[in-house]
């Protein structure tokens, strides 16, 4: 049984990417690099030195496919910062994963859960979509299926499996079948939007999705809204009886809990990187050329993250301020995104002209008013963390958003954050926050100006709020209330 300490069951872990990403370095020698993502991070805790924990992910990189190949497909031990990890790699057809990712899951399931569509244009579900689900989406879950079951099999048949994300929701449903008596769990990262956005998908693709989730026994989002949007859409599309009182749904005799956590950072871990040499340097640096106030943005190029009527509102802002002219900086540290899907591409080419569009009109020789990076750099986002007065978080809708939680725990200025009500963070820190609509770009100018001429005091009380509930609610938290919920299902 899972305890808050660890599952006591054996426990198969299943994300895209995994714990390690095998790399060729100058010399020609092969390294385990830690995988990407904050997911890697949340979950590595729950599977180091374990030798009853194994993680399927997706042989991406050429030399994850010659690990996985020298293993025979099997599960193997993979060495990485100084811990051990049990590794299935899934290897994919090429072109069936990228109909699985570059056409289904990022756009199609992704704009659909952050309601990003503009239906007037798009999308249209044609053959190449219905083929993409059919012969990508459908056959990468089943690859997947296919190893967690062999894994659940090969560990006494009585696992927990915990399945993350959006790129597998018709696994559970197949596992289940192969697997009566392994306990099965998935968290989604992302919003679930209200029933009426999943009928973009033909009743068939987006029935097929709904009834996969429920092949889990509990399925958790980071939100109470999402929560009670999932029990709606499964009582509305497929007519299921649902309880909010309960947060179940019933399905075939079955109750799958629904529940929300919301997922936090590993404080100390953060800490620790964000006093590196490194970040210190870059850190000092942008103290040493700083103007009066910085606005700071970290984000993925991601259309959700809503960069354009971010740099909108600055510009209604320095019209409104002239006096701020010369005096202040919006540095955005934009770290380049799916680059594989033309919509990801655009957006950076739009972001990239209004900038130059913004810093020609109120700009002069001496000052660009926006300082955009783009560029994968994580000891410089953390810098930028520690040096900003103004921290703007104004997402379209965002299942949780890190940036918010390590932004205010590390920064040195007493800095403000001004947060989109459309994310999952807003729940934890919109009291002590400033909050925006993210459509309306008055109210965001409004608080960017508000925020830049608070009184230290109230900025000093606001950030101190906002670090008390990230340190209260941290990662630690996130991951023992879902395992003893895990416990009580399985009692
Ligand atoms: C999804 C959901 C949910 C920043 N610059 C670089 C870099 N970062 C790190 C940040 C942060 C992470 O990337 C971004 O996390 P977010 O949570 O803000 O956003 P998503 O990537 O959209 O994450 C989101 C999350 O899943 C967890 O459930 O909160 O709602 O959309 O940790 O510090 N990382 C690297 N280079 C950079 O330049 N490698």
């Amino acid at each position: 049984m899972p305890t808050a300490d660890g599952p006591q069951r054996p426990l198969v872990l299943v994300s895209h990417r995994g714990p390690v990403e095998y790399r060729i370095d100058d010399n020609g020698h092969r390294y385990a690099a830690r995988g990407g993502g904050g997911l890697v991070t949340a979950l590595s805790g729950l599977a180091v030195d374990r030798s009853d924990v194994v993680w399927v992910a997706a042989a991406i990189a050429d030399e994850d496919r010659a690990v996985a190949a020298e293993h025979g497909g099997d599960a193997f031990t993979a060495e990485r910062d100084g811990g051990s990890f049990c590794v299935r790699f899934v290897e994919n057809d090429p072109e069936a994963h990228h109909r699985f990712y570059a056409i289904i899951a990022n756009p199609i399931l992704w704009f659909i859960q952050h309601y990003l569509w503009d239906l007037s244009n798009a999308p249209d579900i044609g053959d190449h979509e219905k083929d993409a689900f059919a012969h990508g989406y459908v056959t990468v879950n089943e690859r997947f299926a296919d190893a967690v079951a062999g894994e659940v099999e090969r560990l006494g048949g009585h696992g927990v499996v915990m399945t993350h994300d959006y790129h597998f929701y018709l696994l559970p449903a197949m596992v289940r079948e192969r697997c009566p008596g392994a306990l099965l769990q998935h968290f989604v990262h992302v919003p679930w939007p209200q029933p009426d956005a999943w009928r973009v998908l033909p009743t068939e693709m987006r029935k097929r999705i709904l009834e996969g989730a429920l092949g889990n026994d509990l399925i958790a989002f980071h939100t109470e809204r999402s929560a009670r949007n999932f029990l709606l859409t499964c009582q509305e599309l497929l007519d299921l009886e649902v309880s909010f009182r309960n947060m179940c749904v019933l399905i075939g005799g079955r109750q799958v809990a629904v529940r929300w956590y919301p997922i936090s950072i590993d404080v100390a871990d953060f800490e620790r990187l964000a006093a590196g040499p490194e970040v210190r340097s870059h850190a000092e640096e942008l103290a040493a050329h700083r103007r009066d106030h910085l606005i700071v943005r970290v984000d993925r190029t991601d259309l959700s993250k809503n960069i354009l009527r971010g740099f909108k509102a600055f510009d209604v802002l320095l019209q409104q301020h002239p006096e701020l002219a010369e005096r202040v900086t919006f540095l955005a540290h934009l770290q380049p995104s799916r680059q594989d899907v033309p919509e990801y591409v655009e957006y950076v080419d739009q972001i990239k002209r209004l900038v130059a569009d913004i810093n020609l009109k109120h700009g002069t020789t001496e000052w660009q008013p926006i300082d955009l990076q783009l560029d994968d750099d994580f000891p410089r986002a953390l810098a930028a963390y520690t040096q900003f007065d103004v921290l703007l978080v104004n997402s379209i809708y965002d299942g949780m958003n890190l940036v918010a939680k390590e932004g205010v725990l590390v920064n040195e200025r007493d800095g403000v954050l001004v947060l989109s009500e459309n994310t999952g963070v807003h729940d934890e820190l919109g009291a002590f926050a400033l909050t925006v609509n993210p459509f309306d770009l008055g109210d965001q100018a409004e608080k960017l100006y508000a925020a830049l001429t608070m009184a230290p005091d109230e900025k000093r009380a606001r950030r101190a709020q906002c670090v008390a509930v990230v340190r209260e609610n941290d990662l630690s938290k996130w991951l023992e209330r879902q395992l003893a919920d895990i416990a009580v299902l399985d009692s």
